[in-house]
């Protein structure tokens, strides 16, 4: 594919406001960009989704540094890569660390599908041309300004509402919902903050019609999952616990859930995700698209993603003013009646705005191919 050079950048974005899960808050985000840059001039982006801190799955800004950096980078360095499909055979021999192998892959993704001249969405064989998008709404610190943003956020057209959970903000916070509420599709997501000792507890959970529940348990477990799927109606819906294809034909067969979020990220790129999609396609079990408070980058990505055929359901890409006063992309992500059109430039069909990178940007290397 001709690299030159790749350049790394260091970024750093406030949000808008505090996101608050089961696992902690967060109210900036720090990632890499990756610039992959041809012979010709072309220029793929990549952008990293790992937070500062370990308490999503164990990766952080600091460990994808590293990854990038000591590893990743020079296995590119020293290979020939003949189509984005490569990257993760030639990442293989470096084990896990799947947030930093699929943000150089994105770049790598974009840089082809820019050489070929068409969009990344066609490029990984997508079909649809607007997609559906939910939004997940962090823990509040009141009922009243909880109803406020789902109010807000259907008023803009949402497909889905997200509702984080945790024990102590479940059942009585959903009763609350559900009265205001009756019929608008929700869903919930634990980021693991449940053990079997709650099945009793998470029972209760059937009396809202939920769509689904997102990762009760462990990050790391499929057994218990199946286990708490067998005692509740709801389906269970696996982030953290998904890894790559493996898992999820583990998770399937075993019975752990009834829907996967595919994030790119958290299963080390387009090319597993895309593998995962087929399989569960395969087997009729649906998928939608997570997200990690990305960037424009990252949220281009997710864009492309989902449009393969079996993310049959409303996704977490929400629009970039959800989150950021002002995006590093141009035109920003824009979420009407519910729907994102999916842009018809070649690669990820953003501009990535350099002013405004440069000022996020609190450093930067370059890495020279020969
Ligand atoms: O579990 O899906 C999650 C945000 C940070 C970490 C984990 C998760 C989330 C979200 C928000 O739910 C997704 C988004 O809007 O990008
Ligand atoms: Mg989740």
């Amino acid at each position: 594919m001709a690299i030159e050079r790749i350049n790394l950048y260091k970024a750093n974005m406030r949000l808008k406001n505090p996101f608050q899960t089961s696992f902690g808050v967060m109210q900036e985000k720090e990632f890499f960009v990756i610039e992959a840059i041809d012979h010709d001039g072309n220029r793929g982006y990549g952008e990293s989704v790992a937070f500062r801190s370990p308490w999503y799955t164990e990766e952080t800004v600091k460990t994808t540094e590293h990854m990038l950096e000591d590893f990743l980078i020079p296995i590119l360095q020293k290979s020939e890569i003949d189509h984005p499909n490569d990257v993760f055979r030639l990442f293989r021999p470096i084990k896990r660390n799947n947030m930093a192998k699929a943000s150089i892959e994105g770049a790598i993704w974009d840089l082809y599908a820019k050489q070929q001249n068409i969009p990344l969405a066609k490029a990984i064989g997508g079909e649809k041309t607007t997609i559906e998008v939910g939004i997940s709404i962090g823990l509040q610190p009141t009922i009243k300004e909880l109803l406020d943003k789902i109010e807000a956020a259907l008023a803009t057209g949402y497909k889905r509402i997200k509702l984080k959970i945790k024990p102590g903000q479940d059942i009585e916070m959903l009763k609350e919902v559900r009265q205001h509420f009756p019929v608008t599709p929700i869903m919930v997501d634990a980021n693991s903050a449940y053990t079997l000792e709650d099945v009793d507890h998470l029972r209760k959970l059937d009396a809202f019609q939920l769509m689904m529940i997102e990762q009760p348990l462990a990050h790391d477990d499929i057994v218990d999952h199946a286990f708490l799927q067998k005692k509740i109606e709801t389906p269970i819906c696996l982030d953290e616990s998904i890894n790559s294809l493996d898992d999820a034909k583990r998770a399937i067969q075993l019975g752990s859930c009834k829907v996967i979020n595919i994030k790119i990220g958290r299963v080390g790129g387009i090319y597993e995700a895309k593998r995962i999609h087929d399989y569960c396609k395969e087997m009729g079990v649906d998928v939608w698209c997570g997200g990690m408070l990305e960037a424009g980058i990252g949220r281009a990505h997710n864009i492309a993603l989902t449009t393969l055929s079996n993310f049959t359901l409303p996704g977490d890409t929400a629009g970039s003013s959800n989150y950021w006063y002002e995006d590093i992309i141009q035109p920003e992500v824009i979420v009407e009646q519910g729907l994102i059109q999916v842009p018809t430039k070649p690669g990820i069909g953003f501009d990535v705005k350099e002013e405004s990178l440069n000022r996020f940007t609190s450093s930067s290397k370059t890495f020279t191919f020969n």
